[in-house]
């Protein structure tokens, strides 16, 4: 292709592109001029300004590219123009159009320069900086190059803000080291939130310290009778501050008043007959309820918050409030609206399942669809909502019934079903103007081992991640399939252990 000639990748594109690239999630805008850059060990990464947040983006890269590529990729401040040969990242001077987390990528063979308003905008371009080198850059040992970059101009920026992924750690605990490199593939699809639901009715997962027995007596097992386990109040704040250095906000949840069983096991006054229940290892839900008369249960609720809270730079706290069968109604809507106001007491946004929407809603506060019909009346309120339907966006449904992992309660989801769908239209009464973003629940009742963790979650994840992130218009099977398949290669660099769907060409 002479070097005159350009590629402009149409942002509405019905074939798939003959384009040498392919970005998930797809990018707003993008030009190829056919040229290359090509890294070298003479490659500098440049950081201007020297602020911390961005030369942490800086060194982030050269970590990325060095196991690979073996090359040093110094990162240094810049002074003046950038030298030939060098990665350039920037702050300064940027498009305020890009907003919080937009970003621009120009490439020539002379140089790359990556401009962002925002550090955050700069780690997201970086994301697809890796993905414009070949697959084999994410493979942990030396490989052989040509580290090439084809050369070209992305202009990016995200349509929701919320672009979350949640792990189940009740049902089935996952320690730090799991859930480290759980972060570090989300970070590569450009997914921000990662909600952890640390309280069930099998598991306590995180240390209360005014409340010792949650986690000593409550996280001591999990479904099917295993040892289960729990984050220390250090080891939780460490994951958080490693999401953190990923531009991943952590939203801990625990779940309440129903879903309570291993905290009613921990301390018999919070059961209203004051008999402590006894530990739960199978998968029922709906059966367990905090005594919402007794005033310790308030408590209780302020303790746990409070402490969560101190140890969570993010602004959500999600309180659950999801199948309280065993709640009567009406004291169910008196819990939520004054267990809104601990949250808020505490700094907090409150965020909850879709049944919170029962109860009067301050501004501030989150409802996440999931199955029933309840987000319409947490928009009536003129709340926002986050979209995670059941029969979309559950990474625990099977993908098809051969799955050997998973339920199939919201029906069977392969990759198509999991990408054909928009959350601005999938619910009746729930626009875009509506809803925050997305976000991709894995429970765990049948999900044990990192391993499982990945086969469930990619690679239908990379397609929510390109709903939350990509413009609707132009979204299409038949393109994003050829594209879905051409990261195959990306994803054994990895070592991630993907499901290699039938309706996928994988390379
Ligand atoms: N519904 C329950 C989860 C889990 C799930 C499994 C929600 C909000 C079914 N609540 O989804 O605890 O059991 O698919």
């Amino acid at each position: 292709m002479s070097s005159s000639a350009t590629e402009t990748v149409p942002s509405v594109s019905k074939t798939a592109p003959t384009s040498t690239i392919a970005l998930i999630p797809r990018p707003v805008s993008v030009t190829l001029t056919g040229e290359t850059f090509t890294l070298t060990a003479d490659t500098q990464i440049l950081v201007e300004p020297e602020g911390p947040e961005c030369r942490a983006v800086g060194e982030y890269l050269a970590e990325r590219l060095r196991p690979a590529t073996s090359y040093p990729l110094p990162v240094q401040a810049a002074t003046g123009a950038p030298p030939p040969g060098s990665i350039y990242l920037t702050t300064s001077g940027r498009d305020p159009a890009l907003g919080e987390e937009g970003y621009e990528l120009t490439v020539t063979p002379q140089a790359v320069v990556l401009s962002a308003p925002r550090p955050a905008g700069l780690f997201w371009g970086v994301q697809t900086l890796r993905q414009l080198l070949p697959p084999a850059v994410e493979s942990p040992t030396t490989q052989a190059g040509p580290w090439t970059i084809p050369a070209g101009s992305i202009r990016d920026w995200p349509r929701f803000p919320w672009r979350g992924m949640m792990l189940d750690v009740s049902r089935h605990f996952f320690g730090p080291e799991e859930v480290r490199r759980l972060i570090d593939l989300l970070a590569l699809y450009k997914i921000n939130r990662l909600h952890l639901h640390l309280s069930d009715d099998q598991g306590w997962r995180i240390e209360i310290r005014s409340w010792p027995n949650l986690a000593l007596h409550g996280g001591s097992t999990q479904v099917g009778g295993g040892p289960g386990g729990y984050y220390t109040q250090e080891e939780y704040a460490a994951l958080v501050a490693y999401a953190q250095s990923r531009h991943i906000v952590i939203v801990p949840e625990i779940d309440m008043p129903g879903h309570t069983n291993a905290a009613l096991a921990s301390y018999p006054e919070l059961n209203c007959d004051g008999v402590a229940r006894p530990l739960y290892t199978g998968t029922e839900v709906g059966f367990s309820s905090l005594c919402l008369e007794k005033e310790v249960t308030y408590r209780f609720v302020d303790d746990v918050v409070g402490e969560i809270a101190a140890l969570t730079p993010g602004p959500y706290f999600h309180i659950g409030g999801d199948e309280a069968m065993a709640t009567p109604l009406p004291h169910y809507i008196a819990f939520v609206e004054r267990v809104q106001r601990i949250v808020q007491s505490h700094g907090k946004q409150m965020v909850g399942w879709e049944e919170i929407a029962q109860a009067s809603l301050l501004p501030t506060s989150v409802a996440q669809v999931w199955h029933g019909g309840m987000g319409r009346e947490a928009v009536r309120q003129g709340n926002p909502v986050i979209m995670s339907p059941a029969f979309k966006a559950y990474l625990d449904m099977k993908y098809t019934p051969d799955t050997p992992l998973g339920l199939h309660w919201a029906g069977y989801i392969e990759v198509r079903d999991a990408y054909e769908w928009d959350p601005a239209t999938v619910a009746e009464g729930i626009g875009e103007e509506h809803i925050l973003g997305v976000e991709a629940p894995l429970w765990t009742e049948t999900v044990q081992t990192m391993a499982d963790i990945e086969w469930m979650t990619f690679p239908r994840l990379m397609g929510y991640a390109e709903i939350g992130w990509s413009p609707a218009p132009g979204r299409d099977w038949e393109e994003y399939r050829v594209r879905l398949g051409r990261h195959g290669p990306r994803l054994e660099a990895l070592g991630v252990n993907f499901y290699r769907s039938p309706q996928v060409p994988w390379e």
